[in-house]
């Protein structure tokens, strides 16, 4: 079972080949025999010389990659100047988001800025109004985070049931990246904020001018004015040359293309936290300022665009898990819709309001699985099944559903997403 392939994922009849093959035993490696066996074969590329150093001056994945891309939803694209691209979640490891992969999310476009005319104001309730150039923020002490960054419409079209086949749709609005940034509080202490400076209001300067309302103690806590992004300059599309870092909170907070910042005395109600970013609950009313990112979790593989191609056997079950409020010390794996849980193994850094990456290994009896994970946060915090987020919340809402995946695998191993009661 050769798995060289390009472009798209394995076919239906290559993977149930793979499975009549694999359920010969519980071998996971062969050996060689004829001359054609790529172990021995003296391959083509091994017949001729090389790319030189100067053919890629920018490196890119290498061609047989070309399937890993961010993808959208066609019925959610209206118009792609008002849209979301998915990272995709089944073809990543480890807990970096890489930069051309990390989901984009626009309500005007992505703007593309001449650094050297950009400029931060901060004005409002502050001793002297200030306008720094990308220079002048340079010059402050900056820091090192990595945090993950999720739209809090993440999973919102799973509400009233599941619907989308495979976890870049239903939980790629997410990423997660080391920021170099200036904390927001050296820049507020520089202007000089007033004694009723209570909130602040951020704002794009792309075509939608997005803002929204962050109350004082967060911004003095842990929020950066960051211009890298896993050590490069930040992509145009998450926000080039400047975005505000707002660790733990709903994505739509974290301005991009970040030109402005107002201090004033109590929320704005714009447009982004009253329209939008408001959670309908059953009895009518709407759940407000509802800015932390609960813990969640995903199994990404096996998922539906990340079928279990090798049939019976050994096997690694992977996924990620994030918690606005800290760390996720632990996560919990059932392969039968949640009758017997299993904790899985974490493995990579376990920073605070950063993704963490788990393992389970075990061996595939061939036998249909109803896979869910369940994320531990450091509160104690557990994440919710659907049922229950759905007894407290409702079905009206779009935002904040953290309830548990489910993944049916069937005998093929094909991956559906199912839910179970
Ligand atoms: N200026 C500006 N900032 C913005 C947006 C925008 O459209 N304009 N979108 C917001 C939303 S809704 C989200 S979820 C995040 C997405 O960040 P990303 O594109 O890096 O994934 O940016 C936020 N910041
Ligand atoms: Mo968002």
């Amino acid at each position: 079972m050769s798995t060289k392939y390009k472009g798209a994922k394995p076919s239906r009849r290559a993977f149930l080949k793979g499975a009549a093959m694999a359920g010969a035993g519980a071998t996971v490696a062969a050996q060689a025999k004829a001359a054609s066996d790529p172990a021995i074969a003296v391959q083509p590329w091994m017949q001729e010389l090389g790319d030189g150093v100067d053919v890629a001056p920018y490196g890119m994945p290498s061609e047989y990659e070309s399937h890993v891309k961010r993808r959208s939803v066609e019925w959610l694209t209206a118009d792609p100047i008002s849209s979301i691209n998915f990272t995709p979640l089944h073809e990543l490891d480890g807990i970096i988001t890489p930069n051309g992969l990390a989901f984009e999310r626009h309500h005007g476009g992505a703007a593309h800025i001449d650094p050297a005319q950009h400029r931060l104001m901060i004005n409002g309730l502050v001793d002297k109004q200030l306008v720094f150039t990308m220079e002048d923020i340079m010059r402050f002490p900056r820091e090192n985070h990595v945090y993950f960054l999720e739209c809090a419409a993440n999973s919102g079209m799973e509400w009233r049931g599941a619907q989308l086949n495979g976890c870049q749709f239903t939980h790629g609005m997410i990423h997660n990246v080391m920021y170099t940034g200036v904390p927001l509080r050296l820049l507020l202490e520089e202007a000089g904020v007033k004694t009723n400076g209570k909130w602040l209001l951020p704002e794009g300067a792309d075509a939608s001018a997005m803002t929204r309302s962050i109350p004082m103690e967060k911004a003095l806590d842990d929020c950066l004015v960051a211009f890298k992004m896993n050590g490069e300059a930040l992509r145009v599309e998450q926000g080039y040359p400047l975005r505000l870092v707002v660790p733990g909170w709903e994505g739509n907070m974290w301005v991009k293309w970040l030109r402005r910042i107002e201090v004033g005395d109590q929320p704005w109600h714009h447009r982004e936290e009253t329209s939008k970013y408001t959670d309908l609950l059953a009895d009518g009313k709407a759940r407000r300022f509802t800015w932390e990112m609960d813990a969640k979790s995903v199994i990404t593989n096996p998922s539906p665009q990340a079928p279990l191609t090798h049939g019976k056997g050994h096997t690694v079950l992977t996924g990620v898990a994030w918690s606005g409020r800290g760390t996720i010390p632990r996560v919990d794996v059932t392969l039968d819709g949640g009758k017997n849980w299993h904790q899985a193994r974490m493995s990579g850094p376990s920073l605070n309001k950063s993704m963490h990456r788990f393992y389970f290994e075990f061996d595939w009896d061939g036998s249909p699985l109803l896979l869910q994970s369940r994320a531990h946060d450091s509160t104690g915090y557990v994440q919710p099944t659907k049922d229950e987020l759905r007894a407290v919340r409702g079905e009206n809402s779009i935002y904040h559903n953290n309830g548990i995946q489910t993944w049916y695998v069937n005998e093929q191993g094909i991956a559906e997403n199912v839910e179970v009661s």
